[in-house]
């Protein structure tokens, strides 16, 4: 059973590979006894305190030289006995001094053990062990920021303000619909002008998180378009190396190349993809086929031709396909002219070429505006994170909506109160300590071994 604390767990909590130091951590009830048995010290290991030890096996025999600190429970990581061996950087050693531990009766920790258990003892809220795992993923300056503003109560606190407002709206509303015959119903234009700013609040937290969520997960951005129009060359001028393969034989690119550039605090993943055309061989086929799926996964479809010839059969079509969803037109080679007739069919598009730096600042601009509305994201203030906080804020503003339109139609005033009741609960699983089991491990599962 993953969240009883009667076994000890044991894990290398460093990265695999060579380094400069590796930590082993024990947590549990044998710590004591992993103490007595393994680490030896001139003077009794004091709690809280980096010591100086010898690391030996089960049997007594040398495994390395490092420093060991012993939390007592409470006061650790877990809230249980903890044990933390900086040893040697070498993987070998710090698989010995693991198996050492299982030895003596210790287990392997689960990915997320250290935490959940942490969790499941009251050391950490829910939502820390989120923002844990959060600054632990980020990819970038800005998302290990906004992970680390989650780790504080701030959002619980919001929350809280906004249930606290729904729930004097709801006193107010009690009366008028348990003595509906003394207690006359409160002005309904007043009513939503009190949910006004409290339906205002919720939506701009649900911005801020939809941001949050951006500048943690990233944005995929498919580079499409006929051959030769110079995909390539826009993905290796906007990661500003030479990554891909640029030449003038159309078919160049035969399979989907990833890279990731930060745009605004956002990681971009740029997909270079093979040429769209009909005449193809096999293996072009096989890379237009990898660019159809591209194409269908990512956010924006950035669709690059040659402006210097007239337009294409492929770039046509491709500008009626992505006709319905976020995309950027890019006409190319404009240091070679611009056609007229691609002028007027793609009257939006930027005109350029990637050799220009202007122009590669204003396809980093559209990104921005198709990605996120240009809007700046505020990684100093705790926004919402989890999937089941999103659900819950949006699940409460539908319900806040729900209750306005009752007013606006003369609904009895009951309804409204449902509404508002099941807004007020929603917000709960977000500022309370109340979560289900899948959400408890929806988060842990996230987690590497050893944290
Ligand atoms: N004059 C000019 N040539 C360009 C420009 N951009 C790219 N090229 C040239 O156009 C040719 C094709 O460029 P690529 O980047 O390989 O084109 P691609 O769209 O990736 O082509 P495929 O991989 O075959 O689909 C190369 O010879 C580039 O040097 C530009 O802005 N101006
Ligand atoms: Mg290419």
């Amino acid at each position: 059973m993953l969240d009883g604390s009667s076994t000890t767990i044991v894990a290398v909590a460093t990265p695999p590979g060579k380094g400069a130091i590796a930590i082993v951590r024990a947590s549990g009830p044998s710590v004591p006894e992993l103490v007595r048995r393994l680490v030896q010290t001139k003077s009794r290991l004091r709690r809280r305190v980096a010591t100086y030890a010898t690391i030996v096996d089960e049997s007594g025999d040398l495994l390395d030289r490092g420093l060991a600190i012993f939390f007592e429970a409470p006061h650790s990581y877990t809230g249980e006995d903890l044990l933390e061996l900086q040893i040697h950087g070498s993987p070998v050693v710090g698989r010995e001094v693991v198996r050492a531990m299982l030895a003596c009766g210790a287990r392997l920790a689960e990915p997320g053990e250290f935490t959940r258990r942490a969790f499941f003892n009251g050391k950490m809220a829910l939502h820390a062990a989120a923002a844990v795992a959060d600054i632990i993923d980020a990819q970038t300056r800005c998302a290990a920021r906004a992970a680390l503003a989650n780790f504080e109560s701030g959002l619980a606190q919001e929350i809280r303000a906004v249930r606290s407002a729904l729930a004097t709206i709801l006193q107010d509303l009690e009366g008028a619909i348990d003595f509906p015959d003394e207690v006359p119903e409160p002005d309904r234009g007043g009513l939503k002008e009190r949910l006004a700013p409290i339906r205002a609040r919720l939506e701009s937290l649900a911005r801020d998180g939809e941001l949050g969520r951006l500048v943690r997960e990233g944005l995929g951005v498919a580079i499409v378009g006929p051959p030769n129009a110079g995909k390539s060359s826009l993905l290796n001028a906007l990661l500003g190396t030479e990554r891909a393969i640029v030449s003038d034989i159309p078919g160049t690119t035969r399979d989907t190349i990833e890279e990731s550039v930060v745009v605004d605090g956002v990681p971009v993943r740029l997909i270079d993809t093979a040429g769209i055309r009909s005449h193809a061989d096999r293996l072009e086929a096989h890379g237009i086929a990898r660019t159809e799926r591209a194409l269908d996964s990512a956010t924006i479809a950035l669709v690059v031709a040659d402006g210097s010839q007239p337009p294409d059969s492929a770039s046509s079509q491709l500008l009626e396909r992505t006709r319905d969803r976020p995309r950027i037109l890019f006409l190319n080679k404009a240091d070679l002219g611009t056609d007229p007739a691609f002028a007027t069919a793609w009257p939006h598009a930027i005109v350029g070429t990637v050799r220009n730096p202007e122009t590669l600042e204003r396809v980093r601009d559209a990104i921005a505006t198709a990605g996120w509305n240009a809007q700046r994201f505020d990684a100093t203030r705790p926004h919402l994170a989890g999937l089941h906080e999103f659900e819950a804020a949006y699940a409460a503003i539908a319900a806040l909506g729900r209750a306005c339109g009752a007013l606006d139609a003369s609904e009895p005033i009951d309804f409204v109160a449902t509404e508002l009741a099941h807004a007020f609960s929603q917000l709960g699983h977000v500022s309370e300590q109340v979560a289900a089991e899948e959400i408890v491990t929806g988060i842990f599962s996230r987690f590497c071994i050893g944290k």
